[in-house]
């Protein structure tokens, strides 16, 4: 059987990372698309070079032609500009809409069966804009957010409690921003609720709260510490999660965002939700009860991403 062709939109921070995932993972073969000439070639040819160390074979081709995704099964895309200390995701809405509107007419022409992972930032709104200038079903074109942000919010938990991250499940819902609403309700250590931990005496509801304030604020934090882009493994290795379940139909539970239609009251929009990841891609979205409180956090986030679409569509009037 042919091996599985993956092509990264975007040969940065994040897409070099994902170009070493998917070799060290044996995922499939990589083209690298960038377009900036030279980087996406001398990437792809380091890589490669990795590869007899490694022992992964992969062919690895960095290119600036979208040609060269041709009959690709997944692209991530991860194109446009990442923000800078004192930036909010919010502020690359301009460039970075313009450099969605270029690859989904790319991924249209080259790519149209592809599974399509979107990473760029403002994700809700630039995942939005990449369905609809690529014009793919949305069950094919997915966000990557929620898996970096519960996976940020497992890792401070962990820390709190003192035990593995394997242990730790969270669910984060909502739109990737200042807005996004981790669940404590439904975040677990081994299957005990956040809150039944907090009676058990192993945290108490302020540390929670902190934490769930460094899980909102989670990117600001790396990208103040990094000072000249944003965060790039977790988010890479997020994006491999879901190239990985679809690739091998593994029907994950993932966080996504993912188009919904009228689940949770929300139409023809992006926003992050549980959603099951297979062959099919967005196979189905989980629709959980909320209780008040969480249902007007989840609101302010939706309402926080329709704004964001209806500043793209005065850009953008042509987009849906
Ligand atoms: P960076 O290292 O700057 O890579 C972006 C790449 O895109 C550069 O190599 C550019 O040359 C390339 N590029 C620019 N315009 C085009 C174009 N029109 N066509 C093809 N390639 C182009 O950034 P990065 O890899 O660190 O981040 C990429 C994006 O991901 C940014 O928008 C970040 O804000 C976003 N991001 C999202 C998350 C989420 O959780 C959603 C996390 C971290 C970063």
């Amino acid at each position: 059987m042919a091996r599985s062709k993956i092509g990264l939109v975007g040969a940065g921070q994040i897409g070099g990372t994902l170009a070493h995932l998917v070799g060290l993972k044996e995922l499939g073969d990589v083209v690298l698309f960038d377009i900036v000439d030279g980087v996406p070639q001398g990437k792809a040819l380091d890589l490669a070079e990795s590869s007899p160390v490694d022992g992964f074979d992969a062919a690895l081709k960095g290119t600036s032609s979208y040609e060269d995704l041709a009959g690709a099964d997944v692209v991530i895309v991860t194109a446009g500009v990442p923000r800078k200390p004192g930036m909010s995701r919010d502020d690359l809405i301009g460039v970075n809409l313009k450099v969605m509107e270029q690859v989904g007419a790319g991924i249209a022409k080259f790519a149209p069966e592809a599974f399509v992972i979107c990473i760029t930032n403002p994700l809700d709104a630039m995942v939005w804009a990449l369905q609809q200038s690529s014009g793919l079903k949305p069950e094919k074109v997915v966000g990557m957010a929620g898996v970096l942000d519960s996976s940020r919010f497992r890792y401070f938990l962990a820390q709190e409690f003192g035990v593995s991250v394997e242990d730790v499940t969270a669910f984060v819902l909502g739109g990737h921003g200042d807005t996004m609403v981790p669940l404590t309700r439904y975040s677990t250590v081994a299957g005990i609720p956040l809150p039944d931990l907090i009676k058990m005496g192993w945290t108490t509801q302020a540390k929670l709260d902190q934490i769930v304030q460094r899980t909102r604020d989670g990117g600001a934090e790396i990208v103040g510490l990094l000072k000249t882009g944003s965060a790039f493994y977790a988010p890479a290795a997020s994006a491999i999660a879901m190239a990985e379940s679809y690739l091998k139909d593994k029907k994950r539970v993932l966080p996504c965002a993912a188009q919904l239609t009228g689940q949770y009251g929300v139409d023809g929009i992006y926003v992050g939700v549980p959603t099951v990841i297979g062959a099919g891609g967005v196979e189905r979205i989980v629709e959980i009860e909320l209780d008040r409180s969480e249902r007007a956090e989840f609101d302010k986030s939706v309402n926080a991403v329709k704004g964001l679409i209806e500043a793209c569509r005065k850009i953008a009037p042509n987009l849906g």
